[in-house]
């Protein structure tokens, strides 16, 4: 079977990607131990491998670049001021974040890209539902996030209509226009849920596609859920009633909205087209 999963994932070539340009972006913050391996794997699906280094202190930096990555120290303000400052960092016109420690797998990265390029989504972001994670419910801890993302996710199904079963995963590939245009403003983690909320307000569109996450294999998790449970509240909250206030439709829902529109104030013309 594992031979069958590798023929595959060896089948892949750049080419498929066609004139478009793809990066990987990984936030690092004291991974030595998993990074240069997440970069050599990553660069098999991507034009170039940047990694955000937060300041390590591991020699994380020092792995990353003899693996191959250009690598960028953020302003040490946190992964979601990372993942911004990227935007900057690269002229790709789809961007992959993932993590440096272990938990994504890279032959997951065209599986992510497909439906942005295909132009059937902005947006994708891998399923942990579908796919599946090694990250159970074991520990208090991991039971909090576990019901904090579920709820995340109907609070964020129900408020943009759409049907997504993982709006937290940092396994994602967005056009970088988009992601610009879409003003994120998160320094930490909630980063990832203001993506998800900002394209949809945009108007834009949001998939998901599976991806299977792993145990990370060193260290600890960066989010300490009983501290910062109040700032993903607070994200999700203040994304909700600000769409609601103030609508933005700069993305592809603008058209047929306008259209509506213009039909409406001018039926003599829209009726003469018609026919
Ligand atoms: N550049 C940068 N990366 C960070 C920072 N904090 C965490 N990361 C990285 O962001 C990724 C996700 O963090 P992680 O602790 O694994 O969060 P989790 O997967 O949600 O538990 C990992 O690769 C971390 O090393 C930071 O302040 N700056
Ligand atoms: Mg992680």
């Amino acid at each position: 079977m594992s031979a069958i999963v590798g023929a595959l994932a060896s089948a892949f070539t750049i080419h498929e990607y066609g004139d478009a340009r793809v990066a990987a972006v990984i936030p690092a913050r004291n991974e030595a131990r998993t990074i240069a391996e997440v970069v050599r794997e990553s660069a098999r699906y991507v034009h170039e491998v940047l990694v955000l280094d937060g300041g390590s202190r591991d020699g994380t930096a020092e792995q990353a670049r003899a693996a191959g990555a250009r690598v960028i120290t953020d302003r040490g303000r946190g992964k979601g001021a990372a993942v911004r400052q990227s935007l900057g960092e690269t002229t790709a016109d789809v961007v992959v974040f993932l993590d440096a420690d272990g938990s994504h797998d890279p032959t997951d990265i065209p599986s992510l890209v497909r439906p942005v390029l295909a132009r059937e989504a902005e947006l994708c972001v891998g399923s942990r539902f579908s796919g599946g994670t090694d990250e159970l419910s074991v520990t208090v801890g991991q039971l909090i996030r576990t019901i904090g993302n579920i709820s995340m996710n109907i609070a964020i199904n129900r408020r943009f209509d759409v049907a997504l079963t993982d709006t937290l995963n940092g396994f994602r590939a967005i056009r970088r226009e988009v992601a610009l245009e879409v003003k994120l403003a998160e320094d930490r983690h909630t980063i990832e849920q203001e993506m998800v909320m900002k394209v949809l307000a945009y108007g834009y569109r949001v998939v998901n596609r599976p991806t299977h996450e792993y145990a990370r294999l060193f260290g600890t998790s960066h989010i300490a859920v009983w501290r910062e449970w109040p700032t993903f509240v607070r994200c999700v909250l203040v994304n909700i009633f600000q769409s609601q206030r103030a609508p933005l439709t700069h993305g592809v829902r603008v058209k047929p909205a306008l259209e509506t529109w213009m039909r409406e104030s001018t039926p003599l013309e829209s009726a003469a087209s018609d026919s």
